[in-house]
């Protein structure tokens, strides 16, 4: 066991990233048409990187690029070393699709050892890996690090909900892992079945998708489990593992010697200073199958500038708060789904489920009704006065008018995937 580097002083890791980000470079314009079309179209070389803050230099890379170079768009080595590919659906388009040499599969091991070394977990937990595998990097990314760390994987995959329960019971899973979305399904199965003594959960570790704190609260209080550690990753980045919060929840720690993680204006694409919002870009130093260089995530978080308390050098940055490709003007104020979870996570008596709708209305205006559910154990005589707490917050802090419907307790869908929150119907039927 060790898995999280020592010793890596600031210094070092600036020589780390210095290197890394020139042989990435070199490596990439080698080797990938790609990258080649790409930077003599910005009349760029490889010796325009002398320093790291020639990155700024350096074009961005988006989710098209790699969509239109399909199916195998960043590719940079020979077939005979590519190993395995992964996927990702985007929402629109063709899959990303992402290659991965031995070289790469082992990186991503070690540093997925490291989470749940960070974690806290040791050679005797048993880990439920409750996410898909196949193309989606979830499941074999749980399975790969956990097998590196020592630990024993129980790998369910998606699996249905019986099967979970009956599998957490009997082999006493001491760590669930899973989408946000499907740790609250499976809390509140365990909840309804009353199963709370019979399992031996002490920590489940979260991502995949946008959450809130009261869902985790919420996760907290059904299973009894204290300890809730949420994970980063996407697949164009290996997968799950590029960052996890440690004990004292203080941001997500990411691996600075592995990849540069930059914060820009979404608008002007220039950076913004530490501690402020604005989208993740992503330069990996040691990928060779897939190299990404400034590869726009469309995620939303900042950089926390300082050290944390629990005294790890390796930097953090801050939840994710969305996606800036899931932002929805209505009325024209530009709204994330997580700035209405705020406000709901912040309101009394409110359960953490959630739905957007956006609709034309016919006197030609849009309107936006927020469905949400009911706490548990609140009385529905209460929706009106919480429907009315909720449109207020939403009008003093966005400047928009809403409605507020109330549902029941599990009364809106879960999903053992990511959870969809914003409905536009304004496009539909012309
Ligand atoms: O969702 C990898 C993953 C699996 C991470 C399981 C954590 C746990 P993709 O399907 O490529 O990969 O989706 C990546 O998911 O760009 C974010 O928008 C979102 N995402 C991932 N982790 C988090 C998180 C996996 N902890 C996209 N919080 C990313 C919020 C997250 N959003």
């Amino acid at each position: 066991m060790g898995f999280m580097p020592k010793n890596l002083t600031k210094e070092k890791i600036k020589d780390i990233q210095l290197s890394g980000l020139k042989w990435t470079l070199k490596h990439a314009l080698g080797n990938s048409s790609l990258y080649q079309r790409k930077y003599k179209k910005a009349g760029i070389s490889v010796d325009d990187v002398k320093s790291l803050s020639d990155i700024e230099k350096l074009p961005f890379l988006d989710k098209e690029d790699i969509q239109a170079d399909y199916p195998f768009p960043l590719k940079s080595v020979d077939d005979k070393d590519v190993v395995r590919i992964h996927a990702s659906s985007g929402t629109t388009g063709k899959r990303k699709v992402l290659c991965y040499t031995q070289n790469d599969i082992d990186v991503w091991a070690d540093m997925f050892a490291r989470c749940y070394e960070l974690a806290g977990l040791t050679q005797n937990d048993r880990v439920h890996i409750a996410v898909g595998y196949g193309l989606w990097t979830a499941g074999v990314g749980f399975q790969l690090g956990c097998e590196r760390f020592g630990a024993m994987a129980v790998p369910m995959g998606p699996a249905n909900t019986d099967m979970h329960l009956e599998m957490l019971v009997d082999m006493k899973s001491t760590v669930f892992c899973s989408t946000a979305s499907m740790a609250l399904l499976i809390a509140e199965e365990i909840k309804k079945r009353g199963l709370r003594s019979e399992i031996a959960l002490k920590k489940i570790i979260l991502g995949a998708e946008c959450h809130s704190d009261t869902m985790t609260a919420r996760i907290k209080e059904l299973t009894g489990v204290d300890e809730i550690y949420d994970i980063y990753g996407l697949t164009e980045l290996y997968g799950p593992g590029t960052g996890l919060d440690c004990s004292c929840h203080e941001g997500i720690h990411y691996w600075n010697d592995l990849f540069i993680y930059e914060i820009i204006d979404p608008e002007t694409l220039k950076p913004v200073p530490d501690g402020e919002e604005g989208e993740l870009v992503i330069t990996s130093l040691k990928k060779e199958a897939s190299p990404l260089i400034r590869y726009r995530t469309h995620d939303i978080t900042r950089i926390i500038p300082g050290e944390c308390s629990c005294g790890l050098s390796f930097p953090r940055h801050g939840k994710i708060i969305g996606r800036s490709d899931d932002m929805f003007i209505y009325r024209g104020v530009n709204i994330y789904p997580s700035h209405i979870e705020l406000i709901l996570s912040s309101t009394d008596r409110v359960g953490s489920e959630y739905q957007i709708h956006l609709d034309h209305q016919e006197n030609g205006r849009d309107s936006m009704t927020i469905r949400v559910e009911r706490g548990d154990g609140v009385l529905s005589d209460d929706d009106k006065t919480l429907a009315t707490t909720i449109s207020n917050k939403i009008r003093s802090q966005l400047l928009v008018k809403s409605n507020v419907k109330i549902v029941g307790d599990n009364e809106l869908p879960r999903t053992q995937k990511k959870s969809q929150r914003v409905f536009d119907h304004r496009n539909e039927n012309g």
